[in-house]
C-alpha cells in the first residue's frame, strides 16, 4: 500500500529562515555538523511517520476542524542532543498554545494507529544534524521572536540525496483570543 511519511509542524517566515541561518554559520563552526536547509527549517508538533492516503485524509479533516487561538513564540534557547546526534534552536518556556496544539495533534495521530514518542514533547527546530562532536553552545541572550497564526501537514520526500519537506495542507489558528472577546465590554 503507498504511504508518504508525514508531520505536522509549524513553518518560519522566509526572512527568520534567512536571519537563523545567518547566525547558524556566524555561531558554529563547519564541523559541528551538517546545516538543516534554510527552507526545511521548522518546527515539528507531531510526527505520523509512513501514513496511507486514507490516514492522512482522517487527520486532515480532523486537523481542520481545530480552533485555537495564535500564540506568540519566542525562540531563546539552544542545546545539543548527542543521542539523534542534532543541535536545536528552542524556547526556554514554551506557550501554552503550542503545547496544547501539539497535544492534540499527537492525541489525533496515536488514535489513528500512528506510534507517538514517549518521551515529553521537547518543541525544538533541529539546526545541524550529524553533529556527533561536542558542541559549544552559544551563551544566553539570543532571542526571535515570531507571531504563529498557522499550522501545516509536511511530507518528508527524499531523492537525489537530499530530504525536501513539502507542505501539503495548512490551516490558520484564530487571530484573536476567545477569551478576550467573551470579556470585551
Ligand atoms: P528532528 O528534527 O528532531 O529530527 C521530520 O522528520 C520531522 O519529524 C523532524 O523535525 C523530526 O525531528 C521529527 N520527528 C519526530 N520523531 C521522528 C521520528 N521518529 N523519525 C523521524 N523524524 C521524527
Amino acid at each position: 500500500m503507498a504511504t508518504q511519511r508525514l508531520f505536522f509542524a509549524l513553518s518560519l517566515p522566509e526572512d527568520m529562515q534567512q536571519q537563523l541561518v545567518r547566525w547558524r554559520a556566524d555561531t558554529f563552526p563547519a564541523e559541528a555538523g551538517v546545516p538543516v536547509a534554510a527552507a526545511n527549517l521548522h518546527l515539528t508538533l507531531a510526527f505520523l511517520g509512513d501514513v496511507t492516503a486514507e490516514t492522512s485524509q482522517r487527520l486532515q479533516t480532523l486537523a481542520s476542524r481545530i480552533i485555537q487561538p495564535g500564540f506568540d513564540l519566542d525562540l531563546d534557547d539552544a542545546g545539543h542532543w548527542p543521542r539523534p546526534s542534532v543541535v536545536w534552536l528552542g524556547c526556554q518556556r514554551a506557550p501554552r498554545g503550542l503545547l496544547q496544539l501539539a497535544s492534540l495533534l499527537r492525541a489525533q495521530a496515536a488514535r489513528h494507529g500512528c506510534h507517538q514518542s514517549p518521551q515529553p514533547f521537547h518543541p525544538h527546530i533541529t539546526l545541524l544534524r550529524h553533529a556527533t562532536q561536542l558542541v559549544a553552545l552559544p551563551p544566553r541572550g539570543f532571542h526571535w521572536h515570531f507571531r504563529v497564526s498557522r499550522f501545516s501537514l509536511f511530507a518528508s520526500e527524499y531523492s537525489r540525496g537530499r530530504t525536501r519537506y513539502r507542505a501539503l495542507a495548512s490551516w490558520p489558528l484564530s487571530s484573536q483570543d476567545p477569551h478576550a472577546l467573551l470579556s470585551a465590554p
